[in-house]
């Protein structure tokens, strides 16, 4: 099938062309950007929900039970998993199929779990044109799952026009050590697992952490919402804060999409350049010979950049 043929079919939203779309993307084919590139300008429309938090955390039973909510409201929704094969999580994906079955027998609901690539920005790439896909598909609600542990992860729910932050009671520790990556992210808390002992201390940790921030008139606070996701209690006012949100910075929403294209430019510039270097420029073996020359002193890193930049540009 043409590129051409793949994104009509797409965007008339069949499922089999968008299980086969995201095959590309993960792939890497080239076909993927021709599919992107014919696809793009029908996107913009599907609104962009980033779900991080610690593993195990409960984020792909929250994001079934918000599913299943908005659904009431009539919105279509796709779900992106994340699938970290890292050593954090091992056979998640097993683990989001089961979770998320509940929706299998539902055409307006579409779930995918990707796996991690291993390469440079490799995940965020897949992800972030995943998500087009579902939007130009017709999916009012696209929904991304991450393990906030990475850098790449994190800045996948950064982007996204929402990003909520997942944690659980007892925690505190996890707080502290979470605060400098994913804190300062969240549009809108959720201490799932409220069921269990210490919630409260939990959403009480986070309130000290808030209350050190100055909140201008206007600006949004996240709120801390509780939930608990095997029962589903505290979802519908997870979904309420969204909306809440949603409203709130529906002004700033071209701003937020503007620093999303921005990354998304910068990320692809650098792996189109990288690439460029790996095939045209470096020799076969040259790259392991520099790291053997920069590890026994004979040269350093800046100089081995500076030399393979002029080749580059030359
Ligand atoms: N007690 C309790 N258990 C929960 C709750 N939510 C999820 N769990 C359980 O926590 C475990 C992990 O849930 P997942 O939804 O897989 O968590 P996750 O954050 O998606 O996990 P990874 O994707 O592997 O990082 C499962 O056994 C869930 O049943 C909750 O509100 N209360
Ligand atoms: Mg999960």
């Amino acid at each position: 099938m043409t590129p051409l043929a793949l994104a009509e079919r797409v965007l008339a939203g069949d499922p089999r062309a968008l299980a086969r779309a995201i095959s590309l993307i993960e792939d890497e084919s080239p076909v993927a950007a021709d599919l992107i590139r014919a696809i793009y300008p029908h996107t913009g429309k599907s609104y962009l929900i980033g779900v991080t938090g610690p593993p195990g955390a409960g984020k792909s039973t929250l994001v079934d039970k918000l599913t299943a909510e908005t659904r009431k409201h009539n919105e279509t929704v796709g779900v992106i998993a994340v699938d970290p094969t890292s050593p954090f999580t091992g056979g998640a994906i097993l683990g989001d199929r089961l979770r998320m079955q509940t929706h299998s027998s539902d055409p307006d609901v579409f779930i995918r779990s990707m796996a991690t690539r291993g390469q440079l920005g490799g995940l965020a790439r897949a992800t972030t044109d995943v998500a087009l896909v579902l939007d130009a598909a017709g999916k009012s609600l696209v929904i991304i799952e991450t393990v906030g542990v990475g850098q790449d992860e994190v800045d996948i729910v950064r982007t996204a026009d929402i990003s909520i932050v997942i944690l659980v009671p007892g925690a505190g520790d996890e707080v502290q050590a979470l605060k400098a990556g994913i804190m300062e992210i969240a549009d809108i808390f959720v201490v799932n697992k409220a069921d269990r002992e210490g919630a409260d201390r939990t959403v009480a940790s986070i309130e000290a952490m808030l209350s050190l921030e100055t909140y201008g008139k206007g600006k949004w606070r996240p709120p801390i919402v509780k939930t608990e996701a095997t029962t589903g209690k505290g979802v519908a006012e997870l979904v309420e804060q969204i909306e809440k949100f949603r409203t709130h910075t529906a002004a700033a929403l071209g701003e937020r999409r503007r620093a999303r294209a921005e990354f998304r430019v910068r990320e692809l510039m650098a792996h189109r350049f990288v690439q460029h270097v790996e095939r045209r420029v470096l020799e076969s073996g040259e790259f392991e010979r520099l790291l053997d020359a920069i590890a026994a002193r004979e040269t350093d890193p800046y100089s081995v950049v500076e030399d393979i930049f002029k080749r580059a540009i030359r």
